[in-house]
């Protein structure tokens, strides 16, 4: 027999119009086994709304885990930037959401994959949305080829799996991929937890100071922690006990009260070097050694507050490096232009276009005054305030004229062309660094065995070859024992 919890205990159930439910375990029937009515309205609101429970996943970092927090600034950088965020003793609540970025929704958290590092800070200036990585460089240059890279990294058309063959054609045909994917199948490449994992804004960002001075800034965001990684095989074993694992580890961990924390520092650059700096210092593909540009600390980011509602929150947190704020803006680095529509043009269609009314996208900032309007699910409104600018009643332009003070200068002839190559500017050369000045001898073996392992799950002839060529490029040596583990193995095993 059923039980049911006593009426005292629990609040009534309701309709979505607010009235008493007739009930939430039995539909309207003639007879008890009879049909069901077409007017039972409660049963069909509960199965249309059912039917529309979900919002489209993200196209890419579909599977990730969220948490609210603050970041405090300790250090004086107002030499740097007059944004009110980054201003020494200022706290700013903050959401970050951390991802995997090919699998699906329900994939598991240890495959091995970069991972997201967004961050939203609710400013007093508006929303500032730093959406980066926990690596700091990326596998292209220009954001023309990312929806290709994404989709030799996701399902192929025909058998709708992923593809070790198919992900090592376009590595090894877009040579610049050569820095990441050495972070990727390095001792880095799958972290611990998400608490275990440095974060990395990854582009060059503008700065600008109260005297509108500029400066171009790379941040970095360390774990208190410290880093670590997952071996492949912890990983794999891992992914078949609890594919959650790195998102039950933050819940527990901020349910725990023992709060993640990051250091922020900055490279800063000052604005003339970028000029003539070795490496084109917009070219996402690089990092600026910090014997050139030394961390400069800022602050602490602490995640304090595990979201209410995972859906509500995390599923459609909507994060865009269009969000900029008053003392921060745009480089020239063709990626992150790319990034400044992509965003907000996946929200409109994921989320809907009033995507930044809902909660956890809304800046705090009070009287938002912007010129747009209506759409589907508009709460948000300006009463009857002037539609049209200009206007007679009080309610004006923007009309900032001139030179912006977060740009740069530009010039030229409109071109299709790959950046212009600086003196130390190649594909392999920082990659180079990592593996023969970062590494020590059991990193560069763990990593040799990785991507021979890789390497064997499917690569086929011609694309093996050209893989071996890669590595060999990036380290002579690192990719000959590569391509003798790879042939070792194949000997031992028939060709699949
Ligand atoms: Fe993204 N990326 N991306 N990306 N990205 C998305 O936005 C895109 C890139 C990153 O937790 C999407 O809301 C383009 C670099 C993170 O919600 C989409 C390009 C970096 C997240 C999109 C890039 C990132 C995304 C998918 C080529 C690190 C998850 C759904 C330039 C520096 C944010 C969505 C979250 C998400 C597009 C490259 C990081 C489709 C066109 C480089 C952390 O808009």
């Amino acid at each position: 027999m059923e039980t049911a919890p006593s009426k005292e205990a629990q609040l009534g159930s309701t309709t979505e119009t607010g009235s008493p439910a007739p009930s939430d375990r039995n539909s309207l029937t003639i007879g008890p086994d009879g049909p069901i009515l077409l007017h039972d309205v409660h049963f069909l609101s509960q199965m249309a709304h059912f039917n529309r429970e979900r919002v489209p996943e993200r196209n890419v970092h579909a599977k990730g885990s969220g948490a609210f927090g603050v970041l405090e600034v300790t250090e004086d950088v107002s030499a740097y930037t007059k944004a009110a965020l980054f201003q020494k003793g200022i706290k700013t609540d903050m959401l970050a959401r951390f991802s995997t970025v090919a699998g699906e929704q329900g994939s598991p958290d240890t495959w091995r994959d970069p991972r997201g590092f967004a961050l939203k800070f609710y400013t007093t200036e508006g929303n500032y949305d730093l959406v980066g990585n926990n690596t700091p460089v990326f596998f292209v240059r220009d954001t023309m080829k990312f929806p290709h890279f994404i989709r030799s990294q996701k399902r192929r058309g025909g058998s709708g799996l992923r593809d070790n063959h198919m992900q090592w054609d376009f590595w090894s045909l877009n040579p610049e991929s050569a820095h990441q994917v050495t972070y990727l199948m390095g001792d880095r490449g799958i972290p611990k937890t998400f608490r275990h994992m440095n974060g990395y804004g990854s582009h060059t960002y503008l700065w600008i100071n109260e005297a509108g001075e500029k400066h171009w800034v790379k941040y970095h965001f360390h774990s208190n922690l410290g880093v670590e990684g997952l071996t492949g095989d912890e990983a794999t074993r891992i992914a078949g006990e609890d594919a959650d694992h790195h998102r039950r580890d933050l819940h527990d961990a901020i349910e725990a009260g023992d709060f993640p924390s990051w250091t922020l520092s900055v490279q800063v650059m000052p604005y003339e070097d970028a000029k003539t700096y070795r490496f084109n210092p917009f070219d996402l593909t690089k990092v600026w050694p910090h014997s050139d540009y030394p961390l400069i600390k800022v602050g602490t980011m602490t995640l304090n507050k595990n979201p209410d509602n995972f859906f509500a929150q995390i599923e459609q947190a909507a994060f865009e490096p269009s969000a900029l704020v008053p003392g921060i803006g745009f480089s020239p680095d063709k990626m992150l232009l790319g990034r400044a529509f992509a965003y907000s043009d996946t929200h409109r269609y994921r989320i809907g276009p009033n995507y930044l009314q809902v909660p956890v996208n809304r800046s705090i900032v009070e009287n938002q005054n912007t010129y747009t309007f209506d759409g589907p699910m508009a709460y948000d409104h300006t009463g009857d305030q002037p539609v049209y600018a200009p206007n007679s009643e009080g309610r004006g332009y923007a009309d900032n004229v001139g030179e912006v003070e977060d740009g740069w200068e530009t010039d030229g002839a409109m071109v299709r062309q790959a950046y212009t190559l600086r003196q130390d500017d190649d594909d392999f050369g920082q990659a180079g660094t990592l593996v023969r000045e970062v590494w020590d001898d059991a990193q560069r073996e763990a990593f040799v065995q990785t991507v021979a392992g890789h390497l064997l799950g499917g690569v086929k002839s011609p694309v093996l070859e050209r893989a071996f060529e890669y590595w060999k490029n990036v380290d002579a040596e690192t990719g000959k024992k590569i391509e003798e583990a790879v042939r070792r193995q194949r000997r031992r095993q028939p060709r699949r």
